[in-house]
């Protein structure tokens, strides 16, 4: 008796677009009862991206699914060429097996994303399907163009949960989005514990905080400690952003200490920006701000602490470049490289220094100067990347300052063509916000990012050559059925034609 053909999927019907797709018609594998995983020899982290690929496999095939060194159909080798890079592989599908060869763990998990888009959607469902699970054949060989590509959460705004947090990079690693920064303080809320400042929390993470006083909650230091290490088990590193001198309204109100006359500000729930601001001229600021900051980069494995630095209308310019200026020490004292929104570039930086351009202007005089004196930025335009923009005027979620983003609009725009001076070479990658003035649930993220973000990590994952709309259209729509398995939410735009 045969089993019933599940969907086909093309070797090249993956997001984001692999670099090199090379079809094989007649070489397609299909995973049965015996099929094995083979990890790396003496790889302990190849081993665990075969236990990943096992797990996300077991339950729609109902398989056993072996993971060893010994033998297997299925096989996840570091025996790569240079060429590929730390998060490239190449992937050869034979009817004998699938081999994936990567230089780096990295490049293993990558080809493992993959691996799980050429499987039919059901391959998503929680529990065994009938069916043959059909790899189709041929050889991939893929690489990112940019290094960073990222997503990030404002948890300042409106909360979301330790779990929440690891729902949404669980969602957002399928489309090899390598970077999660962390909004984690603002006007409205601080939701990182920082022992010696136990206020910072306890008043400006509680109860009444948040846009309209429903977003509290902070993480503990263990909590955000279990992100990290959940994070980098797949291949995500975590961006801690402590926003300043402006957005501080959460942190003087916990400490009064922290104004210019050392009176208390009273706790905001509103949406306004810019009436904050640190003080500049004040030594008890900087002291504040070193234990915050070495506090956070001691947690923080990743090579990077975002500073904020974006809307300081509070601030004087001279106060701003004195602030910038003393800060900026501080997180290399503490082997950090500083980010910072873009605004931060009419300070001269050093070149380690890293401009991260959000606005929507043609043109930006302080981020070309920083390329120009060897920084790299990433790119997050607001009227591109911003997730938090409204796809169209009926959205109900979602503002619309930078106008309404839909995935066309999202998709239609190349990082290295977006501000004069600031070319490919300048680039570290890109990144799409999610700020939460709007949001309340983990349904309401989702909703804001798919479909939308597979198309942004599409711009940063594959050569441009490969950035086609009716393609990615088409790549999307293949998408309902495996959200629906994943219980992630989206938004049925009408430019998909869903399946
Ligand atoms: C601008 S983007 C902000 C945020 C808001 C966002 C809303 C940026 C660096 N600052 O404070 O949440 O717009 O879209």
């Amino acid at each position: 008796m045969s089993e019933p053909v599940l969907e086909r999927r093309g070797l090249g019907d993956v997001i984001p677009a692999p670099a090199d797709v090379r079809p094989d018609p007649a070489a397609a594998f299909t995973i049965d009862a015996g099929t094995a995983i083979r990890t790396a020899p003496g790889s302990v982290e190849a081993r665990r991206v075969g236990e990943h690929l096992a797990a996300l496999l077991r339950p729609a095939t109902g398989f056993a699914l072996p993971v060893g060194e010994g033998s297997g159909a299925i096989a996840l080798l570091l025996d790569g060429d240079d060429a590929l890079g730390d998060e490239g592989y190449h992937l050869e599908v034979s009817t004998a097996g699938a081999t994936v060869h990567a230089v780096a763990p990295a490049g293993l998990f990558a080809a493992v994303q993959t691996l799980r888009q050429l499987l039919p959607a059901a391959i998503d469902a929680a529990t065994p399907q009938e069916g043959a699970w059909v790899l189709p054949g041929g050889q991939i060989v893929d690489r990112p163009r940019f290094a960073y590509r990222g997503a990030m959460l404002d948890l300042a705004r409106h909360f979301f949960t330790s779990d929440e947090i690891r729902s949404y990079i669980d969602s957002i690693v399928q489309f090899k989005i390598n970077h999660l920064h962390l909004h984690l303080t603002d006007d409205q809320g601080w939701r990182l514990e920082i022992d010696g400042w136990p206020a910072l929390t306890a008043i400006s993470g509680g109860e009444g905080t948040g846009v309209d006083g429903t977003g509290p909650g902070f993480l503990t230091k263990a909590d955000y400690a279990g992100i990290v290490a959940y994070a980098a088990e797949r291949f995500v590193t975590i961006v801690p952003e402590i926003d300043m001198p402006g957005h501080v309204n959460a942190a003087q109100h916990a400490y009064p200490e922290l104004t210019a006359d050392g009176l208390a500000v009273p706790q905001r729930t509103d949406r306004e920006v810019g009436y904050s601001s640190f003080v500049a001229d004040q030594e008890g600021t900087y002291a504040f701000i070193e234990d915050v900051l070495r506090e956070v980069a001691a947690l923080t494995p990743g090579p990077y602490l975002h500073i904020g630095g974006d809307e300081a209308q509070a601030t004087t310019a001279e106060d701003y470049r004195t602030f910038i200026q003393r800060v900026l020490p501080l997180v290399a004292k503490y082997e950090k490289r500083a980010i910072g929104w873009h605004e931060m570039a009419g300070v001269e930086l050093p070149d380690t220094a890293i401009p991260q351009y959000w606005r929507t202007e043609a043109a930006d005089d302080g981020t070309a100067r920083a390329a120009a004196n060897g920084s790299k930025v990433i790119m997050s335009p607001a009227d591109r990347t911003y997730l938090d923009m409204k796809y169209t005027a009926d959205s109900p979620l979602g503002l619309d300052w930078a106008g309404h983003i839909d995935v066309e609009r999202a998709y239609g725009w190349d990082p290295a063509d977006r501000l004069p001076g600031v070319g490919e070479e300048s680039l570290l990658g890109v990144e799409a916000p999610l700020w939460s003035e709007t949001l309340r649930s983990l349904t309401d993220v989702e909703t804001m990012t798919y479909p939308r973000l597979p198309a942004i990590a599409e711009i940063g994952w594959s050569p441009r050559s490969a950035h086609d709309w009716e393609s990615l259209r088409a790549r999307l729509a293949a998408f309902a059925p495996r959200w629906r398995n994943q219980g992630v939410a989206f938004h049925p735009s009408p430019e998909i034609p869903w399946t």
